[in-house]
């Protein structure tokens, strides 16, 4: 049935890359776009698991009929509150149940979540949100003891485009703020969007190279694709209990196999407030947890955790695979789960923009141990080349780029970028450097880009550099990697100072924090020097700044 209001586009189709259509009618031949919706896959799911449970948080406990009758009951009020077909929304939600009833109520209504994670501030924010041009807001009251009102009301009044902030939790008494328990109404049918399978149906995040995170628009086809097949990899079914550890707007746990996965096969999701060994193994133990994901070093957490006794007497027995991805999890560590924590290993790598590799249950110990897996579909092209883009040979280290039924073409909004980022003909520019195993399987052996990965934490360089050269004593500044048994890897800010009035390390970092930057991205170390190393056309060399150990005038 049409519904009653204009049919819209949901995104003007000059704001991204959508498929060439021959490339759009080969994956639709092959299976694998099949025109499913966000909209009518809970529809369906609801129909055929009515009654079992979907989402386990605490008391809080819905079956998949009640999911599908909250989705309707927000998407009506959310579209009396004004949020209509093509609006985009940021969603700045950590793990509470209220996620999963928000985002199918904006897919109900054909409007766009835009993801943000819930570590983000008011600077991440107000990129996304001025973007994407969103008109609303969702966010919680508070997180822990930071104040979410406050910096929501502040984002408003920064983004014209934005009418609405609402809140999940007591929206207190700061002005203009509704409360999503406010909004629940009576279904009302005629709200109801039918997008077309081929639109943008959200968007997720881009680590960030280059400038700012860009926006990556995901469409209910292509997505939906993944999401069945992943679940299918990893032998998703009704019996699946899942934990989301991580924070489950990010893609992985979104979508690999992810809450969606689960949705798909009829399992539960038990979204967990935090990923600590002492929150995670407790629901584990209670809720019977057969799967869930995280980055390496909550996995080694987990595992210290168990070994070192704080957690050792928890019934994991349950826990069938541990997925971790993100980042690099070093072999020695991988070697580790299945003897401390009784269950099988799954290595995934992934990005949002679409590439996901996951190893295979029936692969032998040693190659899941040792590489990153292999990608979902036949139909996922993979290159490996060198730094003019031809091949090397094979199993040696070089870029890899993709293309495949669920990659995206390009950014939102940065044809510019676009241009960089990914090849003539279509390849998306990982800025990973893999090398293929004789198994088939790919192994992440480094990176290209100007990124850090801080425990699965993405951290784009210049998008530091640029907060710190905002500082009126910093003349230029450069964000390299240390290596950290933990996280893999520590950002270490250099920093050149201008003539006149020395800052101290603790007010540069104050500066940033006061910038209203995700705590993540704040350097773990900062050192001043005199002058950065250069290459030999005159560059900052990353490489030889990296190399530094010992720094002149150093304040660390
Ligand atoms: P993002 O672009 O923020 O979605 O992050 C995706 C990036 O995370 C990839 O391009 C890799 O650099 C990194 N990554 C994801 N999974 C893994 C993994 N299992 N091993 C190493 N790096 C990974
Ligand atoms: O790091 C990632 O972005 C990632 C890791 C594993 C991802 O997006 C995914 C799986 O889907």
């Amino acid at each position: 049935m049409t519904p009653a209001h204009d049919r819209r586009r949901t995104i003007d189709p000059a704001d991204w890359t959508p498929w060439p259509q021959e490339l759009a009618d080969a994956y639709r031949e092959a299976g694998y776009w099949t025109g499913e919706t966000f909209p009518a896959f809970l529809r369906e799911r609801a129909a055929r698991f009515a009654d079992r449970t979907a989402v386990a948080a605490g008391r809080t406990r819905w079956t998949y009929a009640e999911l599908d009758r909250r989705a309707d009951a927000l998407a009506t009020g959310l579209a009396r509150l004004g949020v209509a077909e093509g609006d985009r929304v940021v969603l700045h939600l950590p793990n509470v149940p209220e996620v999963f009833e928000v985002v199918f109520a904006l897919f109900r209504l054909g409007a766009l979540p835009v993801y943000a994670l819930p570590a983000h501030r008011r600077s991440e924010l107000l990129h996304l949100a001025g973007t994407a041009e969103a008109v609303a807001l969702i966010t919680t009251d508070t997180q822990g003891s930071f104040d979410c009102r406050a910096m929501a009301a502040q984002v408003r009044e920064q983004v014209p485009a934005l009418e609405h902030v609402v809140i999940v939790g007591d929206p207190g008494d700061t002005d203009g703020l509704t409360a999503l328990a406010d909004l629940r109404a009576e279904p009302d049918p005629t709200v109801l969007a039918e997008p077309d399978p081929g639109d943008v149906a959200f968007f997720q995040l881009s680590g960030g190279t280059t400038g700012l995170p860009k926006l990556i628009p995901r469409t209910h086809d292509e997505y939906l694709y993944s999401v069945r097949a992943s679940a299918d990899i990893c032998g998703l079914d009704p019996d699946t209990v899942y934990l989301g550890a991580l924070p489950v707007t990010h893609n992985f746990p979104m979508s690999s196999p992810g809450f969606l996965g689960v949705f798909h096969a009829g399992g539960v999701v038990v979204p967990a407030p935090d990923p600590s060994p002492a929150t995670c193994l407790d629901l584990i133990e209670r809720e019977r947890v057969t799967v869930t994901a995280v980055v390496p070093p909550v996995a080694m957490l987990w595992m210290d955790a168990v070994e070192r006794g704080s957690q050792a007497d928890r019934d994991l027995s349950s826990l069938r695979v541990l997925q971790v991805g993100g980042a690099t999890f070093p072999a020695q560590a991988a070697r580790r789960v299945t003897p401390v924590l009784g269950c099988a290993l799954q290595q995934v790598f992934g990005m949002a923009e679409g590439l996901v590799n996951y190893t295979r249950y029936d692969d032998p110990d040693e190659v899941v141990t040792t590489t990153q897996g292999r990608p979902i579909s036949a139909h996922d092209e993979i290159l490996v080349v060198d730094d003019v883009d031809r091949p090397v040979p094979e199993g040696d280290p070089g870029h890899l780029l993709t293309r495949g039924p669920y990659t995206i073409r390009g950014y939102y909004k940065a044809h510019d970028h676009d241009k960089s980022a990914f090849t003539a003909d279509g390849f998306y520019r990982t800025g990973d450097i893999v090398r293929r195993h004789p198994s088939g399987n790919l192994v992440v052996s480094g990176r290209a880009k100007d990124q850090i990965n801080r425990g699965g934490e993405k951290i784009g360089a210049e998008e530091v550099e640029n907060h710190l050269l905002a500082h009126p004593a910093v003349h230029d500044a450069s964000i390299v990697a240390v290596p950290d048994p933990y996280l893999g890897e520590r950002t270490h800010a250099y920093v050149i100072t201008r003539d006149g009035p020395q800052p101290t390390r603790s007010e540069v970092l104050a500066f940033l924090r006061g910038r209203g930057l995700a705590a993540y991205k704040i350097p773990d170390r900062v050192s001043f020097v005199d002058a950065f190393p250069a290459t030999a056309v005159g560059k900052t060399s990353k490489r030889d700044l990296r190399a530094t150990r010992t720094t002149s005038g150093t304040d660390e």
